[in-house]
């Protein structure tokens, strides 16, 4: 959908509005989030970096970066800044400052291979193997290992405050995408199994994970050069 004539107003009361490609990247998890929220959203696709430029050139993009969000009359951009403000607002933060830095500390990390997995598809096809070997790796014997062991520690259904919270949304996000790289990927983690099929049954979730809702498929590697030229040029 063209972005042209869209960015006008304030937007205070409409539905919250994403503006980036139509692909996973850095929105997909603002996607989940807003999903996991029960927040509906309407999304604004650029498919060419002339989109994006003339985006650029609008003045909206703070940084000229996207993830853009309108949101409550705001024209939000940074991803982390994004997803706080959702996380805030809808109660999916903790209830105090300690259960704040433990989701803090549980979604960097999540973020963190997140950023390894959205950057695989760009590897050069001779360094992919390792790179997937790599974050398999980092999942298997880092990430993974540590949110078992807060689910066996404190034994309760969700990772922080025995409540939903972002930290649920974001991991479950990153261990479906782990999967598909490795189907197996959680056959070492009993408790991450039992939370995958718990949170996945949270019905914001549950619908998300439906086809047909605004959840973003794993790039085609025949998409990948369009989308470097888009953002690289
Ligand atoms: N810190 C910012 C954030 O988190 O929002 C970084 C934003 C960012 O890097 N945006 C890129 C951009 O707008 C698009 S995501 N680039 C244009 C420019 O001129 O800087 C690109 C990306 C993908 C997949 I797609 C993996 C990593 C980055």
């Amino acid at each position: 959908m063209c972005i042209k004539g869209k960015l006008t107003g304030k937007n205070m009361s409409g539905k919250v509005k994403l503006h980036y490609f139509n692909g996973r990247g850095r929105m997909e998890t603002i996607r989940w989030l807003l999903a996991g929220a029960g927040v509906e959203f309407e999304e604004y696709f650029f498919e060419t970096r002339e989109e994006l430029i003339k985006l650029q050139q609008s003045g909206v993009l703070l940084f000229q970066q996207v993830p853009l969000v309108e949101i409550d009359g705001m024209k939000m951009v940074q991803t982390r800044a994004i997803l706080n403000y959702i996380a805030a607002k809808h109660n999916l933060y903790g209830k105090d400052l300690k259960e704040r830095v433990l989701i803090d500390m549980y979604v960097e990390a999540t973020m963190d291979l997140n950023d390894l997995i959205m950057r695989h598809p760009m590897q050069p096809p001779e360094g992919r193997e390792k790179n997937l070997a790599l974050i398999v790796d980092k999942a298997t014997n880092r990430y993974f290992p540590a949110y078992e062991k807060v689910l066996k520690d404190h034994g309760q259904d969700y990772l922080v405050g025995n409540q939903f919270s972002r930290a649920d949304v974001q991991v479950l996000e990153t261990i479906l995408m782990m999967e598909e790289m490795k189907p197996d990927i959680l056959a070492k983690f009993p408790l991450l199994q039992g939370f995958k099929a718990r949170i996945s049954n949270i019905p914001t979730i549950k619908k998300f994970l439906q086809p047909g809702s605004q959840r973003k498929s794993k790039i085609e590697e025949k998409m990948v050069p369009q989308v470097m030229k888009i953002f690289y040029g």
